[in-house]
């Protein structure tokens, strides 16, 4: 592993005397298996694994990656879809000390190959197949590019569940007792495209996260969660997610898949008092709730995050599964926001919540780094006990991530309610630059959600020969026409520039690979349909 940039040494004090834990994940998770021992840890299909049972099975799979070379202080990338064996692989790589890369279960070969030119890691850790998708490319590809990779696979054609039960084996290996300060894992970034960042998190940060969603949460023995997103995603993964609830001694359930069929099952057999989802995760299965009528009544707190959530749909969704909403505005790198459970609604529907520790300091800024005045929008940079310094290996391309003085530049656009809740405006870079002028995507999308025949819409930023870039809307809903949906947004008040220049209805959404609407791939869409 390469070092990287940490706090200052000052910060360092003061967050180790008031803020971190001196222990290791590893550690802590030892400390979660003995008290909890007996108690249901996860959940899969038929499969149930008892704290103990789960300590045991990452003991025998540590020893067994060890036999095969998985070493301390070196880089796995680990590749599995939801399950049980993902957890126990993860657990048994912290144990040994050895930093896993979490890659995404949607991510392609080129994506794979990339994240290993950079991370160098010894192994990559995956499955022959899952679902429909098959990664025999992503290894044949490794195989000839990265030949010093040594490939893991395993095979989930008879064992869906992944347990894994061959990986046995007496080698001895000690549970690692590393500084907390050193790397826990590499998350990627959020970009969907181009060249990935890895985001190095260290153990003292990490927990410290997962620990505060799991109290704000009010996560306890009695919490049942339901893990829907990649559990490789930071959301599902520590706000409060895995590590957040098994930290508490709760029950995680797995889903096989996104599906809200399986989905409504698993809450009601297993009484899931909590969940995390994307907004048009949430939608859809808000919707079938009309249909389906199934049984939530378990249900305390829907965590949804990830991407705008717009003031009616979070009506409808709160309504519809009718327990608390909670939004969750984070990012991999570090800062976590959110509306608490006891909120009032006018903060929880219309607001995107407020930092998770009183430690995090938030700015607003204009473009020369200056705070705008109260209640203005502009960036907000943050920095924190437990965000980021620097993306690792990437060079130069961390100058435009951070600030000179060490604050991560979210690229989001807020602005400070009275009530001390941010609301997301949009991204820096989802505006749009019409012959000069800035148009933020949120705020037409916000009246195109008006119009009756649009269920939900996204806009996006087009290269235009004239314009530099058009407005280009997409919609899903019943076909209408440009010009009425330009005269129904101009009669709502918006702006002549701010009219959408081109519409494209679309039958469902491209999704990144935990979920969230591929903007990207609209521009590209937007551009061809021309
Ligand atoms: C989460 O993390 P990432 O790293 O995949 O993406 C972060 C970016 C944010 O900078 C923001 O642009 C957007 O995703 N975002 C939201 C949002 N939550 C994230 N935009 C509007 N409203 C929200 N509620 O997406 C993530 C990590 C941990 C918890 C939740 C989400």
């Amino acid at each position: 592993m390469d070092s990287i940039k940490l706090w200052t040494e000052e910060e360092q004090n003061f967050y180790g005397k008031n803020v971190w834990r001196e222990s290791t994940i590893p550690e802590e998770f030892t400390e979660w298996c003995t008290s909890f021992s007996g108690r249901t840890a996860l959940i899969s299909g038929e499969e149930q694994l008892t704290y103990g049972e789960l300590y045991k099975r990452c003991i025998e799979m540590s020893s067994w990656l060890a036999e095969r070379n998985v070493r301390r202080g070196e880089c796995v990338l680990l590749q599995m879809p939801n399950s049980i064996g993902f957890m126990i692989v993860l657990f048994a790589i912290l144990r040994i000390g050895a930093v896993p890369v979490l890659a995404l279960p949607a991510q392609r070969a080129s994506d794979v190959i990339a994240l290993c030119a950079l991370a160098e890691p010894t192994h990559y850790i995956g499955v022959n197949r899952y679902l429909s998708t098959d990664y025999g490319e992503v290894t044949d590809r490794l195989r000839s590019e990265q030949p010093q990779i040594q490939i893991i696979t395993f095979s989930t054609d008879e064992d869906p569940d992944l347990m894994l039960r061959e990986c046995r084996s007496s080698y001895p290996v000690e549970a690692c007792h590393g500084s907390n300060l050193d790397i826990a894992l590499l998350l990627l970034s959020g970009g969907t495209t181009g060249t990935p960042k890895l985001i190095p998190r260290t153990h003292a940060g990490y927990s410290y996260n997962y620990r505060t969603m799991a109290s704000i949460t009010g996560m306890d023995g009695d919490s049942v969660y339901l893990n829907i997103l990649p559990t490789a995603h930071n959301f599902s993964l520590s706000c409060p997610g895995i590590f957040g609830v098994l930290s508490r001694g709760g029950k995680i359930v797995i889903a096989g898949s996104g599906s809200f069929d399986e989905g409504f099952e698993l809450i009601a057999r297993h009484g899931v008092t909590i969940t995390a989802m994307v907004p048009t995760l949430a939608r859809l299965w808000a919707e079938a709730v009309e249909w389906d009528e199934p049984d939530l009544s378990s249900l305390k707190l829907l965590q949804v995050g990830g991407a705008r959530l717009d003031p009616s749909d979070a009506e409808f969704i709160m309504k519809r599964f009718g327990c608390r909403l909670q939004q969750v505005f984070g990012t991999a790198e570090g800062l976590i926001c959110c509306t608490r459970p006891d909120d009032p609604d006018s903060a929880v529907l219309h607001s995107q919540g407020r930092p998770i520790s009183e430690y995090d300091v938030c700015r607003i800024v204009d473009d020369e780094e200056r705070d705008v005045p109260e209640g203005q929008t502009g960036e907000l940079i943050v920095k924190g006990p437990y965000t980021i310094h620097e993306y690792y290996r990437a060079g130069d391309r961390n100058k435009g991530a951070f600030t000179v003085d060490g604050y991560y530049r979210m690229g989001d656009l807020v602005r400070l309610r009275e009530d001390g809740n941010f609301e997301v405006v949009g991204r820096i870079k989802e505006q749009i630059n019409r012959a000069g002028e800035k148009i933020a995507a949120a705020e037409v999308e916000t009246l195109l959600l008006k119009h009756p025949c649009i269920e939900s819409c996204a806009v996006v930023p087009v290269k235009d020969e004239v314009l530099g870039e058009r407005i280009c809307a997409f919609a899903i809903g019943e076909e209408v026409k440009l010009n009425e949906v330009r005269d129904f947004l101009m009669n709502n008040g918006l702006a002549l520039y701010k009219l959408p220049d081109q519409l494209v209805f679309i039958d469902r959404w491209p999704l990144t690979a935990v979920g969230k609407v591929d903007k990207k791939r609209l521009s590209q869409i937007g551009a061809e349909a021309a």
